[in-house]
């Protein structure tokens, strides 16, 4: 029994590849520098592995921006706007990523459902795949000069690959990428070939896709594909990776196909591929990785648990590997950093380097026997057992006022057509009013202000001071350029999640927590660990000063119990359901004091209602259920004459449009610039009953919309939606534009809905 992993955090402890690449973007460091300090960050990693004592290390694993890019880049799928700008292999590497002046980037779209976003591979019927092995073979060769006589390169599987790409912007119509199968098997093979020439023995192929339902075209592809690649001459052995959920009808698939060995997900819903395994004989003389640990949340694993787990699976392999269930990329790098800030809490949490020590103990323990780990077990236990008993976890009156919940406090009483009068004859709002999503642009000044207070360098006078001039400013502002209902910015806000969970009992922060959303981007997700209340308003201040400045009406901003559950690391005590009643009933307290302070508007944000859609069909229906019912719960205390506003962004839509209504918010603002209002057509034929505000600026983009412009996608929304339920937004929050883009882009839009609203009236 050997312990291993699929993949590692590459940022490094503080974070050093972010600031190399950033520094080579911005001409700081050139090619050379970024390449060492890339390596570096690499071989600082394997002395982690080592000194945790992990068997066999992956390599490949490691990414300058992303490993689908990577994977893309090794198959040579780069497309010619990319492969013909003139420039370098690096900086076609980055052009692919993040674009130029000239050229857009891949699109970039989250992995599976973790907080992690790729970037989109792009295929059509003229791609033209070649291998190029030099990352793949360089860093394994790497690994192996550095002592690791055991080393397994990893890459995303061919399946997986076609699978998570789309067609090019001019494919042929229709086209689709899993036809190229054929032609890129031959490539995957020479990658193969050329690992197994370095010295590979295993090569892991990663096949994430197969944990989604796939229909037998799928199945069948797979089954020809590793038929294929087994085929090949002096290749190495072959492990196909699945995590985030069971392989259900995959299992069979792959277990009948001569791969050497399989790596499966023994966690959470995946607990399910046990019995699977079990039901298919299991898989006799082959090699099985098994990921027992969660490789995707911040807690310390029940190594008595995972031990019995493993003693199972011995009988059902020819060998049995311990490992955590996914890649580590998704969890911090160390939960020591956190000792100082709370010695207590520290003791329960394991981040990646901890997850690593975790599966070598359990490696250990099946190779040596429990006694020669008997100190580690039992720390295990004492942590699992001080979390448990921890008055944080539980606390009763939540508890209680949760379990008296009635369907009552789901509902609003009156039916929508009666709130939409009452909305009406309160608010006073001209047809195709004009709102913003919430933020303003963020000024460097201002972010140093927030780290002032918080460091203590800046006194909390001079902090706020600062942010009353700012909503002054704001306000000011959106009454001139004539918008209807106003925001006040949320010039106080770093994160929409973090300032909430900042304020909320049951939500832990961190330190040093990053974990990579994208490229060089990294967010610090809050830790749910407790049950959730609300010791004191968290928004009444800012939102009420900012109503007191103005007579139209401030919307008061909040962020939906979804959202909160999914940019966070998340209990595993009890279901999701649970924790998000808790906080959907903080949220419900916070919007009866808003009502009561005189806000008429509130806006409760999901955008992350979509990403937590189970990945399987079968379990979507119960999560759109209490996720649904969250938002409800904390929304429907309100009078009829208080308008419930949501907003939701890069999602697609079409799949949860059932739920969208279901949530029952008087008014959704959603993003449709980029898809040219299909979502309001989408609306439209669903029968959506109530206000919508589809998108009309692009705030991901620096370019400003010209007012015809926004008029146009304003009377193309018209063709769906009624001018009565029809407002006119940008896609979302301004926070990361300029000032000078945000003021000239909310004129033209001010100006289309005048225009629009005149014509429709006239
Ligand atoms: N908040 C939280 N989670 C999120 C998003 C969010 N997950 C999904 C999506 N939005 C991710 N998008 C981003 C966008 C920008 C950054 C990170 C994720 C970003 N991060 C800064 C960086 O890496 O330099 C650090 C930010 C910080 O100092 O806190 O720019 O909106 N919770
Ligand atoms: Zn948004």
């Amino acid at each position: 029994v050997l312990a291993t992993l699929h993949g590692y955090p590459r940022q490094g402890p503080d974070r050093e590849l972010k600031k190399a690449v950033e520094g080579y973007w911005s001409g700081r460091l050139d090619q050379d520098e970024l390449l060492r300090t890339a390596a570096a960050l690499r071989a600082g990693a394997r002395r982690e592995l080592r000194a945790a004592g992990i068997d066999e290390i992956p390599t490949g694993d490691f990414s300058l921006y992303d490993h689908v890019l990577d994977t893309a880049w090794a198959v040579g799928a780069v497309p010619p706007r990319h492969r013909n700008a003139g420039l370098g292999e690096l900086d076609t590497y980055f052009a692919m990523a993040r674009g130029t002046a000239d050229v857009q980037p891949l699109e970039m779209t989250k992995w599976f459902d973790t907080n992690y976003h790729y970037l989109v591979p792009e295929l059509d019927q003229d791609t033209a795949f070649a291998a190029d092995p030099r990352k793949q073979v360089a860093e394994f060769e790497e690994a192996r000069a550095d002592g690791f006589e055991r080393a397994r390169p990893v890459l995303l599987g061919p399946v997986s690959f076609l699978l998570l790409a789309k067609p090019a912007p001019h494919a042929a119509p229709g086209f689709q990428p899993l036809t190229l199968l054929d032609r890129l098997l031959p490539v995957y093979a020479s990658l193969l070939a050329e690992l197994r020439a370095a010295g590979a023995e295993w090569v892991q192929l990663d096949e994430p896709v197969l944990v989604q339902d796939q229909p037998g075209a799928v199945l069948g592809a797979t089954a020809r594909a590793y038929r294929e690649l087994c085929a090949v001459d002096d290749r190495p052995r072959l492990l196909v990776a699945s995590y985030f959920d069971a392989l259900g009808e995959a299992l069979p698939v792959l277990a009948d196909s001569p791969v050497e060995g399989l790596a499966l997900d023994f966690t959470g819903p995946a607990a399910a591929n046990l019995d699977a395994l079990a039901a298919i004989g299991g898989l006799p003389g082959r090699r099985l990785v098994a990921g027992v640990v969660d490789g995707r949340n911040v807690w310390a694993a029940d190594l008595e648990r995972a031990l019995s787990t493993l003693a199972t699976l011995l009988g059902l392999a020819g060998r049995v590997d311990a490992a955590p269930s996914c890649s580590l990329l998704h969890v911090p790098l160390d939960a020591a950093a956190e000792r100082e800030s709370d010695p207590q809490i520290a003791r329960w949490l394991s981040f990646a380097r901890q997850k690593t020590a975790e599966v070598s103990v359990l490696a250990r323990a099946l190779a040596e026997g429990r006694d020669a780990v008997a100190p580690q077990l039992s720390a295990a236990r004492a942590a699992l057992a001080s979390r448990a008993g921890s008055a944080l976890a539980r606390d009763t009156a939540v508890r209680e006022r949760c379990a008296a919940l009635g369907e009552s406090e789901t509902r609003r009483p009156q039916p929508y057509e009666e709130r939409a009068a009452a909305q009406r004859a309160r608010l006073g709002l001209p047809l195709l009013p004009t709102t913003t999503i919430g933020s303003f642009p963020q000024t460097a000044e201002l972010r140093a202000a927030r780290a002032g207070l918080r460091s203590g360098r800046i006194a909390e006078g001079a902090y706020r001071e600062r942010i009353e001039r700012e909503i002054r400013e704001v306000i000011a502002y959106q009454e001139k350029a004539g918008l209807d209902v106003l925001v006040h910015g949320e010039p106080e806000r770093n994160d929409m999640v973090q300032f909430f969970a900042e304020r909320l009992n049951g939500f832990l922060a961190t330190r040093h927590g990053w974990v990579q959303s994208y490229g060089t981007r990294y967010v610090r997700p809050p830790i749910l660990a407790g049950d959730v209340s609300r010791p004191a308003p968290m928004t009444l201040e800012w939102t009420g000063y900012a109503q007191s400045l103005t007579e139209r009406p401030v919307k008061g901003m909040l962020t939906g119990p979804v959202t909160m559950l999914a940019w966070s690391f998340v209990r595993d005590d009890q279901p999701l359901a649970d924790t998000a009643r808790q906080v959907a009933l903080a949220l419900r307290d916070e919007i009866a004091d808003l009502e009561a302070a005189g806000t008429a508007v509130v806006q409760v944000d999901e955008p992350a209602l979509r990403e937590l859609l189970p990945l399987r069909r079968a379990a979507r229906p119960a999560y759109l259920e209490w996720a649904t019912e969250a938002f409800r719960l904390a929304t429907s205390g309100v009078r009829a004459d208080t308008q419930v506003h949501t907003h939701m962004c890069y999602a697609e839509f079409g799949e949860i449009l059932s739920a969208i209504e279901a949530l029952d918010a008087d008014v959704i603002s959603l993003e449709a610039a980029r898809s040219r209002m299909a979502i309001a057509d989408e609306l439209a034929a669903a029968g959506y009953p109530r206000e919508v505000g589809p998108g009309v600026y692009d705030i991901h983009s620096p370019r400003v919309p010209s007012a015809e412009e926004i008029t146009g996608l304003l009377r193309r929304a018209l063709r769906a939606v009624p001018p009565e339920r029809l407002w006119a937004n940008p896609d979302c929050g301004l926070k990361t534009r300029t000032p000078e883009e945000v003021r000239a882009a909310l004129e033209n839009l001010t100006a289309a809905a005048r225009e629009v609203r005149a014509s429709v009236t006239a």
